[in-house]
C-alpha cells in the first residue's frame, strides 16, 4: 500500500494541501464592483433603503414574479419578522431537519415550534404527519424547502386552507428552485430566502421576505426599520433588519450570475453521481417530483452497515483530508440541548429525522468546481471506505455514541476556526 493511499487521519498525505470547503462564495470582478463603490464614495449612502436595496428588491421581486420583496439583514430576523407582523401564536409548524433559525424565530415571538416529522424520500415535512398534527393551536405551518429542493407543496397548501391558517415558507436555501415551473417565492402566502455567504446567491449576510400581500409588506417594512412611520414615530414595536448598501451592491451584481451558476452546478451534480455510484453504502437521492433544483447543496446517504462508516465518522475523517463536508442537519433541532430543556416531556418522537441526521452529508460544490477538485474529493471517499475499520477505532472517542452524549461531540469537533482559515485542518486531541 502506498503511504499516498493512506487516509490522512491515519497518517497519510491529506488530499488537499489547504481546507477544500463546503463552498466559495461568489465575488464579482472587482472592477464591477467600482462602479457601484464610485458611486458610494459620491453619495455616502451606506443604509437606510438606499439605491442599491431598492434595486435589488425590485429586480427580485420581478424575477419571482411576486409584488413584493423586503430586503433584510439576515433570514433568521426576516423570519422573526415575518411571524410577528403576521400575528402569530400558540404553535406552529416546522421540520426538526432544518437549520436552528428556523425554530429560534419562533421562540423570539413565544411560539412554540411544532416540530413534525418528515418524509424519508424528501426530507422535508410529510404532509400526512402535517395532517395529523393540526390542532387550534397551531397558527401557521412553515415547512422548509431545503438543500434547494421544493416541499409538497400543493399537499401542504390544501391543509392550510382547509384549517384557515397561513403556509409560508423557509425558503433560505431554495432561491432560484422552481416548483412546477414557478419559482419559489411565489408559492406561500410568504417566503424567506437567505442570502448568506453559504448560499447559492449572496450578499454576505442578508435575507428576505417575498409576498403578494402589500399590508403585510408595509408592516414588514415598519418593523425592519424601528417601527417607523414617518420621521422617528414609531407606530409599533420594531428593530433594525436592514440590508446595507455594500451588501446589496454585491446583491445586485451576482443577480444576473444565477442561471449560469445553476448550469454549472448541474454539470458538478453529475459528476458526482457518475462517480459516486460505484460506492457501496452511499445512496444518492432521486430527483424530487415536480421540483427543479438550484443545485445549491450534494448530499448523500451514506449506509453505515454497507459503507462502513457513518456520516458523522466520513466527515470527521474528511476533514483530515482538508475536505470539508457538512453532517446537515445533525442534530436535529429537536435534539439539541436548548430545544430538549424547552420542550421537557413533549420532546417528540420523530425517527424519520433521526434517521436523517444520522446519515445525510452534503459535499463541496462549487460552480467552478473542477474536475480533479471532484474525482479528489470521490477519492477521499474511497480511501476512507477502504480503511473504514481503522478510522472507526480512532475516531470513536470524537463521535457522539448517543443523542445525550452530544455535548461531548460538541469538545471534540475539528476546530472552526481552522476549518474557515486558510491553514490546514487538524483535528483536536
Ligand atoms: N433557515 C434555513 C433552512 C437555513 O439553512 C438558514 C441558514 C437559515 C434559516 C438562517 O439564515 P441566515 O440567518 O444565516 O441568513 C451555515 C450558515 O451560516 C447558515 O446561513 C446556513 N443556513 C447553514 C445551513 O449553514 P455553518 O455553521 O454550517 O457555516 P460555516 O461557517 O461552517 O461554513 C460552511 C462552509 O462554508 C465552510 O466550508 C466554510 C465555507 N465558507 C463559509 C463562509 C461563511 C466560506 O467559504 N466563506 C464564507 O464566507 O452555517
Amino acid at each position: 500500500m502506498k503511504s499516498k493511499d493512506i487516509p490522512a487521519i491515519l497518517q497519510g498525505t491529506p488530499l488537499f494541501d489547504k481546507p477544500y470547503h463546503l463552498v466559495r462564495p461568489l465575488l464579482p470582478p472587482l472592477q464591477e464592483l467600482m462602479q457601484g463603490l464610485e458611486e458610494l464614495n459620491e453619495t455616502r449612502m451606506f443604509t437606510n433603503q438606499g439605491r442599491f436595496a431598492v434595486e435589488l428588491e425590485r429586480r427580485i421581486a420581478s424575477m419571482i414574479n411576486v409584488k413584493h420583496c423586503a430586503l433584510f439583514c439576515n433570514a433568521t430576523i426576516a423570519i422573526i419578522c415575518l411571524t410577528r407582523c403576521l400575528g402569530l401564536k400558540g404553535e406552529v409548524i416546522i421540520p426538526s431537519f432544518t437549520f436552528a433559525a428556523t425554530a429560534h424565530a419562533l421562540v423570539w415571538n413565544d411560539i412554540l415550534p411544532k416540530f413534525v416529522d418528515i418524509d424519508g424520500e424528501s426530507l422535508m415535512l410529510d404532509p400526512k404527519k402535517v395532517q395529523a398534527a393540526m390542532t387550534d393551536r397551531v397558527s401557521a405551518i412553515m415547512p422548509v424547502n431545503i438543500f434547494g429542493r421544493c416541499c409538497d407543496h400543493e399537499e401542504l397548501l390544501e391543509i392550510a386552507r382547509a384549517d384557515n391558517v397561513p403556509l409560508i415558507y423557509d425558503s433560505a436555501q431554495a432561491f432560484g428552485t422552481r416548483y412546477k415551473g414557478k419559482l419559489v417565492g411565489s408559492l406561500g402566502d410568504a417566503e424567506v430566502f437567505s442570502f448568506h455567504a453559504t448560499k447559492l446567491f449572496h450578499t454576505g449576510e442578508g435575507g428576505a421576505v417575498v409576498t403578494n400581500d402589500t399590508d403585510l409588506y408595509e408592516r414588514l417594512c415598519r418593523m425592519r426599520n424601528f417601527g417607523f412611520k414617518g420621521y422617528l414615530n414609531c407606530v409599533e414595536l420594531g428593530m433594525n433588519g436592514k440590508l446595507d448598501e455594500l451588501s446589496a451592491l454585491l446583491g445586485l451584481k451576482l443577480l444576473d450570475r444565477l442561471p449560469n451558476q445553476i448550469a454549472n452546478r448541474q454539470w458538478v451534480f453529475q459528476h458526482y453521481r457518475e462517480s459516486l455510484k460505484k460506492i457501496k453504502g452511499i445512496v444518492i437521492p432521486n430527483g424530487k417530483k415536480n421540483t427543479e433544483t438550484n443545485y445549491s447543496n450534494f448530499y448523500v446517504t451514506i449506509e453505515p452497515e454497507k459503507f462502513g462508516l457513518t456520516n458523522l465518522e466520513l466527515n470527521y475523517a474528511l476533514m483530515s483530508e482538508n475536505i470539508v463536508t457538512r453532517c446537515y442537519f445533525y442534530p436535529p433541532v429537536h435534539r439539541t440541548v436548548y430545544y430538549r430543556d424547552l420542550l421537557g416531556e413533549s420532546v417528540p418522537d420523530l425517527p424519520v429525522t433521526d434517521r436523517a441526521s444520522l446519515h445525510v452529508l452534503c459535499l463541496p460544490v462549487y460552480g467552478d468546481m473542477r474536475v480533479d477538485e471532484l474525482a479528489k474529493v470521490v477519492e477521499g471517499i474511497q480511501r476512507c471506505q477502504v480503511f473504514a475499520k481503522e478510522i472507526k477505532e480512532k475516531v470513536a472517542p470524537c463521535i457522539p455514541r448517543n443523542w445525550e452524549s452530544m455535548q461531548t461531540f460538541e469538545k471534540h469537533v475539528p476546530d472552526r476556526r481552522a476549518v474557515a482559515g486558510p491553514e490546514t485542518l487538524r483535528l483536536r486531541a
